[in-house]
């Protein structure tokens, strides 16, 4: 079996917070860069990929894995030695995989949505409810912190934190009036992982 761990993106992309896991990890990869401005991201060689021509893909073990929750799931979960994701059987995998999916079904729409100014959809039908009643959640998620399994920096970090830090820089509206999110964002973006690969 090839052993071999490979990135398809490009740092401006949401490939970034898998290359920010990846040397969270401390394991070897190889990133292959994607140029959009090349339209590499719909060629026949990469749709074999992923079909949808997005980024992040990786391939690892003879196996494909895209979307960025997904991906930095699977990643925390094939390298269980770093300690980046709760065993199954440890109850923290529960909080763990809540904001992990957190992160891909609520966070990320609300935060588009809103960059966007979509019309809002009824809060009991949006599966984000509202983009009020998510920051206030993401509050909560913060308490105790530092992290959001308190004591223990994880790969759900990784995930929610990097898509707060780019929603922060995109200027997504009133993070500034949450100071725990605001500080969650700050302990992200100080990290020689993130620093490193979003290139700040
Ligand atoms: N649902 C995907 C979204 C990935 C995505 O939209 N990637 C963008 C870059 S951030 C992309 O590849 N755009 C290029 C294109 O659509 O051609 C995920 O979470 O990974």
């Amino acid at each position: 079996m090839n052993d071999e761990l490979v990135l398809y993106g490009n740092p401006r992309s949401r490939a970034q917070m898998v290359h920010f896991l990846l040397e969270e990890l401390g394991i070897p990869y190889r990133l292959v860069v994607i140029d959009f401005e090349k339209g590499e991201s719909r060629q026949a060689d990469y749709l074999a990929i992923n079909p949808m021509g997005k980024v992040p893909a990786i391939v690892h073990r003879g196996v494909t894995v895209t979307e960025t929750g997904a991906i930095i799931a699977y990643l925390a979960d094939a390298f269980p030695e770093k300690g980046l994701a709760p065993a199954i059987g440890d109850p923290q995998r529960g909080t763990w995989l809540r904001w992990m999916f957190f992160g891909a079904g609520v966070i990320e729409p609300a935060i588009l949505d809103t960059m966007l100014k979509r019309p809002d959809a009824p809060r009991t039908t949006a599966g984000y409810g509202s983009y009020a009643d998510v920051l206030d959640t993401l509050d909560t998620m913060l308490d105790p912190g530092p992290w959001i399994l308190g004591e223990r920096f994880s790969a759900a970090d990784v995930y929610v934190g990097a898509e707060l830090v780019w929603a922060a820089m995109f200027g997504v509206p009133d993070i500034a009036d949450h100071p725990r999110i605001a500080a969650y964002i700050e302990r992200i973006r100080d990290r020689p992982a993130f620093r490193m690969t979003a290139g700040v």
